[in-house]
C-alpha cells in the first residue's frame, strides 16, 4: 500500500540516496560523512522487526528511538487514528474548546500516574514538554513572589531535548557549543557509577553523586534555584542507571531546599523500567513529570506534562493566564492513538512483561558476553539496558578517543541486522516491550556476533 503511494509519485528508477543527500537534513548528523556511505532506507515494520529497501530484516533493539513500546504494525492504533481522522481530524484546545480524546486522555493519564500528578498539559514532542515544564516551574515561583528562583539544575550527560531550553537544561556539551548555552542553568555530575565511581561501592557513590547536588545548591543559593530536572534513568546519556541510594537522597535535598523536582520520563514512561513510570521504579515523587515517545508508541507525535497539586494549584488559582501552548496541544488524533496504546499496554501487561523479559535478556547477555574481555558491565532495569565496552574490565578503563569503538560496534550490529545504539563506547538497547523469548535469543545472538567482531578489531587495545 505504502509502496503504491510512493511509486505513484516517484518513477521506478528514482534515486532515493541522491535525493536524500541533496535535500534532506538529518537530525544529529554529520552530513558529509553520512552521505559518504549509504543511508539505510527503512520501508516497513512488523513486531520487533524492520525491513529496509535492500530487503534486510532488522531486529530493532531500540524500539525506534526508545518509543515503539507495543511493536510495529499494531492495527488497533491504525484504527484509532483512522476513526478519529474521520470524525474530527483536528481542533484546537485554546479558546474555551476541547475535544473528547484530549479530555479522556488527561483523565486517564492522571489516574495512572503516581502521587498527586492530577493535571495534564499536552504538546507534540518531548522537547516541548520539557520546555513547558521549565516555564511552569519558573512561573510557579514568579506567581509565588519569588522571581529570583529561576535557575534550572540539570546533569552532565542529561538529555532533555533539542529546543534551546531543553538543550540548555541537558548536559550535552556538544549541543551547548552550538548556541544552546543560556543563563540560569547549572549542571552537576550524573550518577554514573561505572564511569565515575572509582573505588566506591555503587551505594556509596549514589550518595556521593547526590551530595554534589547539595553542594551545588549551597554554592548557588537555594533562593535562586527553581527546579532540578532529571531522567530516572539517563537514556541518551548512555543508560546511566543510578544506584538505589541516589533518588531518595535527591528527593530529600530538593524538599529541604524548596526546589521543584521534575522527572523527565520521556524514555522511562509507560512500562520501560518494569513499572508504568520510572518514578515508581525508583521511588520518586516528582512535582512535574514529562512524558512522550511510548505515550503513543511513536505512531504519532504526542507529549504530556503531568503537574502535581502543589504547582497546579498555584498555576490554576493564582497565575491567571499562563501564556504558553502549541497549535497541536491535545491533538485529537494523537490523543486517540494514545488511548488505544494505553489499552494495549494495560491489557497485555507490558510493564510487568518488561520486568520479566528484561531479566531474561540480561541473563542471556551475561551467558553470551559475560566472559568477553571487551565487556566491562551489562546493566539494565526492565527492558532498558547497556553494555559497557572497555579496554580493561578489571579497572573499568575506557578506550582512548571515546566513541570510536562504540561506532565500530554499532556498524557490526548493523551488519548483523541488529539496531543497537552506541553512546560513546556504551552500547544501549531498549527493544519493544512485546519482544518474545525467541526474539530475545535472536537479539543476543546478533549482539554477541557484533561484539565479538568488535573485540577482534580492537584486540591489541584490550588488556
Ligand atoms: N527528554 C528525554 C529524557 C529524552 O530522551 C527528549 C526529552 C526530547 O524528546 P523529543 O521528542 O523532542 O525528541 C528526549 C528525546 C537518542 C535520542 O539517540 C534520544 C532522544 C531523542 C532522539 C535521539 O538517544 N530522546
Amino acid at each position: 500500500m505504502l509502496d503504491h503511494i510512493v511509486s505513484s509519485v516517484q518513477a521506478p528508477d528514482y534515486d532515493w540516496q541522491a535525493a536524500d543527500a541533496a535535500h534532506h537534513l538529518h537530525p544529529f548528523s554529520d552530513h558529509k560523512s553520512l552521505h559518504q556511505g549509504r543511508v539505510r532506507i527503512i520501508t516497513g515494520g512488523d513486531g520487533v522487526y524492520l525491513t529496509d529497501d535492500a530487503g534486510h530484516r532488522i531486529l530493532d533493539g531500540m524500539a525506534g528511538l526508545w518509543c515503539v513500546a507495543v511493536g510495529y504494525g499494531r492495527q488497533e492504533l491504525v484504527d484509532a487514528a483512522t476513526r478519529q481522522m474521520q470524525t474530527l481530524p483536528f481542533y484546537n484546545t485554546f479558546f474555551k474548546t476541547a475535544t473528547r480524546p484530549v479530555i479522556a486522555l488527561a483523565d486517564r493519564l492522571t489516574a495512572m500516574a503516581p502521587g498527586d500528578l492530577n493535571h495534564a498539559f499536552f504538546a507534540s514532542s518531548g522537547s516541548e514538554a520539557v520546555d513547558t515544564a521549565l516555564r511552569m516551574a519558573r512561573t510557579y515561583w514568579i506567581t509565588r513572589g519569588k522571581p529570583g528562583k529561576r535557575i534550572i539544575l540539570g546533569r552532565e550527560y542529561g538529555y532533555h531535548g533539542s529546543t534551546t531550553l531543553g538543550a540548555a537544561a541537558g548536559g550535552m556539551v556538544d549541543m551547548h557549543r552550538q548556541g544552546a548555552v543560556l543563563p540560569d542553568f547549572a549542571h552537576v555530575m550524573p550518577p554514573y557509577w561505572y564511569g565515575y565511581g572509582g573505588q566506591m561501592s555503587p551505594e556509596e557513590f549514589g550518595l556521593y553523586a547526590a551530595k554534589q547536588i547539595e553542594d551545588k545548591i549551597r554554592e548557588i543559593g537555594a533562593e535562586s534555584i527553581a527546579a532540578f530536572i532529571g531522567e530516572p534513568i539517563q537514556g541518551a546519556g548512555g543508560v546511566i542507571i543510578p544506584p538505589e541510594t541516589y533518588w531518595p537522597e535527591v528527593q530529600r535535598i530538593c524538599r529541604e531546599n524548596d526546589i521543584l523536582l521534575i522527572a523527565d520520563e520521556v524514555i522511562t514512561g509507560f512500562g520501560r523500567t518494569g513499572r508504568m513510570f520510572g518514578s515508581e521504579t525508583f521511588g520518586i515523587a516528582p512535582d512535574i513529570m514529562t512524558l512522550a515517545k511510548a505515550i503513543t508508541s511513536g505512531y504519532i507525535p504526542l507529549s504530556a506534562v503531568l503537574v502535581g497539586d502543589r504547582v497546579a494549584d498555584v498555576l490554576i488559582n493564582e497565575t491567571g493566564e499562563f501564556y504558553h501552548g502549541f497549535t497541536y496541544s491535545g491533538h485529537p488524533v494523537a490523543c486517540a492513538v494514545a488511548l488505544a496504546n494505553l489499552d494495549i499496554l494495560e491489557s497485555e501487561g507490558l510493564a510487568a512483561r518488561a520486568e520479566a523479559k528484561g531479566a531474561r535478556l540480561r541473563g542471556k547477555l551475561a551467558e553470551a558476553l559475560g566472559d568477553m574481555p571487551i565487556v566491562g558491565e551489562i546493566r539494565g532495569v526492565g527492558l532498558i539496558g547497556a553494555i559497557e565496552l572497555t579496554a580493561d574490565r578489571r579497572t573499568r578503563r575506557f578506550f582512548e578517543k571515546r566513541g570510536r569503538v562504540g561506532t565500530i560496534c554499532r556498524d557490526h550490529c548493523f551488519a548483523n541486522d541488529l539496531v543497537m545504539r552506541a553512546v560513546r563506547d556504551t552500547m544501549v538497547f531498549s527493544p519493544p516491550l512485546t519482544i518474545t523469548d525467541d526474539e530475545i535469543d535472536e537479539m543476543v545472538a546478533r549482539a554477541a556476533r557484533a561484539i565479538a567482531a568488535t573485540q577482534a578489531d580492537v584486540r591489541s587495545e584490550i588488556m
